[in-house]
């Protein structure tokens, strides 16, 4: 623009280029909100009904058929579509409802369209049918603060992320007075049905509610969500019921599409090792899919840790006759040493770079911490239970909470029958750094869950696995290694001979192309030495350039970039096999309403064959539950799924680790996924371990 001509900035911004560029719909959300996902067959029916099955089995647990006795014996509900129904089963099928539906716990791609899904299907069973959105997740229940939803609102967020429309919430109604509110706000809205879209702790809610709201004919129906991948029902001969809950297919590929990209940046720029961090708050499902998705050098599975077992040390205590009890399970040190011989490898073949995926719940798998973890969730609960002050606003800075628990070991030596904390949990604990302290004494969720989200797990282990490579640097086996090439040019170009250097220089010379500087070169100092003592130069003689140059390339230098994936992915519009089956769970929802079902949770059978074989089902929320510690007291949960080590994704993903890890010379074995296309095929059909591990189904 030419100098001092002044813009009308009203003309420009009423100009239609600026219009177009500045305003909140862009083409890309244009075809998503247009997008109508496909609908299972049996949904293209007028009716729908329910078929119960006695195919599938659970092992129903005690305490749940004590405390949820009218839902304990529900079934497995297949649904089947029909054209025709007699005149009552059609009267109850269209009837006009009131529906109420709550998101719970973090958010999951594809929620609002669990929401359409429903909407969609009950205003075509009865136009006059009403869905309200609770907002804000429980809380909107407790207080009954509620939107009615409408085609316009709706029409607003088909097919995209968040669940925006009508927000989330963690609140747990999980005390008789917020029960009581709750059932106070279903009835003065006249529910017919609520709908509880969240994760384990949520549906094993919404068995609860369901118990509780029979006596007032309200339905309830929990449907399957959360990124972290461990909702995932079998019924107890292996049957899988729903392989996966929803959104995680989305996270994991944003992950991967953003992790894939700094695998191809790490390779160019060749200086850095990226530390990334995934969510997933107990289970390494996402971290798996993310590794099978891209290939990385290094991915931890926290399960695959907790199965760990030190066979050295088995076999020396054998010899001794002993039993060593440390054998058993990974210890942080031990992790912190495996990391390191990868980085140590890569960088023996000149790749003093690389990608590393750390679980962001992989120190539950972990003993040690897991032992603190457990311990200070039961002080922390103790406490609550006998203060009218919580734990954290009585003890608000570190130093109050560390002085707390070390009057907890002094009571420990004092009185024998108190051994929650003594004076060697008060010593390990103290040998942790300050900010990982903090960490473990957090805050608990309204679920007693640790929040894991907020712990640096990668700075944790970041740091021991620095102190370590700082001493093998100074053992003088971590080395960048000179190619045999290069070696000779670089020598060449400075008038040296090769051959003469070679041998002084590398422990290796003669035998690799891969050239390692001899262990006990390690300074500048000791590289003079080394050329002295091969009568390379005398005392006070200048290193030849060349020389010098080679040996500093061969020095290395830890070099990082930390990333934490979980946000982001947690926000991302919907792959388009997470758009279909949230859309096809809603309309799921509507046929259990519409059939008279509570106490059900709606799932997708077959998620991992192609769209043609989807079966939407109800399953029984109640025969999932067993007791589980939560808070410090036993309590009915659905129990979470996490990564079987034995599972073929897994096994699949463990016999390529050694050749992702790339300790050779030549390339990286990276994979792009590519970032998420809402069209198009391959990567957006499912997710790699869904497809992995039906190969192994025994139902299929
Ligand atoms: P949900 O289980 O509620 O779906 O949430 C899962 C999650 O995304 C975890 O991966 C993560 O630890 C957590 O939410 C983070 O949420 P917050 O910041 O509320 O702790």
């Amino acid at each position: 623009m030419p100098e001092n001509k002044a813009i009308n900035l009203k003309n420009i911004l009423n100009h239609p280029q600026v219009k177009k560029v500045t305003d909140d719909v862009n083409a890309e959300m244009f075809e998503r909100r247009k997008y109508s996902p496909p609908q299972c067959d049996v949904f293209s029916n007028t009716y729908t009904v329910l078929q119960e099955t006695d195919r599938y089995r659970f092992e129903l647990d005690k305490e749940a058929e004590k405390q949820l006795p009218d839902i304990i014996n529900n079934r497995v509900q297949l649904i089947k579509g029909q054209d025709s129904v007699d005149d009552a089963v059609a009267r109850q099928y269209g009837k006009t409802r009131k529906i109420g539906i709550v998101f719970s716990g973090g958010p999951s791609p594809g929620g609002h369209n669990v929401i359409a899904g429903l909407y969609d299907a009950a205003k075509k069973a009865n136009p006059e049918t009403k869905v309200f959105g609770f907002l804000v997740g429980p809380d909107g229940i407790i207080e009954n603060e509620v939107v009615e939803l409408s085609d316009e609102l709706i029409g607003l967020y088909r097919n995209l992320g968040g669940f925006t429309m009508i927000k989330t919430g963690r609140t747990k109604i999980d005390t008789s007075e917020k029960m009581q509110l709750s059932r106070q706000t279903c009835r003065e809205l006249q529910l017919d049905a609520l709908v509880v879209v969240g994760g384990d702790d949520s549906n094993t809610n919404a068995a609860f509610l369901a118990q509780e709201l029979l006596a007032d004919g309200i339905q309830v129906i929990g449907v399957p969500k959360t990124i972290d991948g461990d909702i995932q029902v079998r019924d107890a001969d292996g049957n899988v019921l729903c392989a996966m809950s929803f959104g995680f297919h989305t996270a994991a590929r944003a992950f991967a599409g953003s992790i894939s990209n700094l695998c191809t940046d790490s390779s160019s720029d060749i200086k850095y090792w990226h530390i990334c961090k995934v969510m997933g708050r107990v289970a390494s499902h996402l971290a798996l899919e993310v590794a099978l998705q891209t290939h990385a050098n290094m991915t931890l599975i926290g399960e695959d840790l907790a199965d760990y077992v030190d066979k050295d040390r088995l076999q020396k205590a054998q010899k001794d006759n002993t039993i060593d009890y440390h054998a058993y399970g990974m210890t942080l040190r031990h992790l912190s040493r495996i990391i390191c011989e990868g980085i140590v490898r890569r960088a023996s073949v000149g790749k003093n770079y690389g990608v590393i995926v750390i679980p962001e719940g992989v120190l539950e798998f972990v003993n040690e911490i897991q032992v603190f973890i457990l311990k200070l969730n039961t002080i922390i609960a103790d406490f609550n239970q006998t203060h009218d002050q919580d734990f954290h606003s009585s003890f608000p800075r570190l130093e109050d909470k560390l002085e707390y628990l070390r009057r907890l070991a002094q009571r420990s030596r004092e009185d024998a029958a108190f051994k929650l904390w003594n004076t060697r949990d008060d010593d390990l604990f103290s040998d942790i750094p300050a900010f990982f302290q903090k960490g473990l004494l957090m805050e608990r969720d309204s679920h007693g869950n640790f929040p894991f989200s907020q712990v640096e797990t990668e700075k944790v282990l970041l740091g021991l696995v620095q102190d370590y490579l700082n001493i093998l640097k100074e053992e003088g086996t971590y080395k960048v290694g000179i190619q045999k090439d290069y070696f000779s040019k670089t020598l060449g170009n400075g008038g040296l001979d090769p051959e003469r250097y070679g041998p002084a220089l590398f422990k290796n010379y003669s035998d690799s192309e891969q050239l390692l500087v001899k262990p006990g070169i390690i300074s500048i100092k000791t590289l003079n030495q080394a050329l002295q003592n091969e009568g390379l130069m005398t005392a006070g003689d200048q290193i030849p350039v060349a020389v010098e140059k080679i040996f500093k390339q061969s020095m290395p230098s830890f070099k990082t970039q930390i990333h934490f994936y979980g946000y982001d992915g947690r926000g991302n519009d919907p792959t388009r096999f997470d758009c279909n089956y949230t859309y096809n769970l809603g309309l799921t929802v509507f046929s259990l309403i519409a059939n008279g079902a509570t106490g059900q949770m709606a799932a997708i059978k077959n998620l991992d064959m192609d769209f043609a074989r989807w079966e939407p089902i109800g399953i029984p929320i109640a025969a999932l539950m067993h007791l589980e510690e939560r808070k410090s007291k036993l309590a009915l949960v659905i129990e979470k799924s996490i990564v079987d080590v034995n599972s073929i994704a897994f096994q699949v993903f463990k016999a390529h680790r050694e050749k992702w890890l790339a300790a050779e010379p030549g390339n990286d074995h990276f994979r792009r996924p590519g970032p998420i296309r809402f069209t198009g095929n391959s990567e957006e059909e499912r997710p790699i371990t869904l497809e992995l591990n039906a190969i192994g189904n025994a139902d299929t």
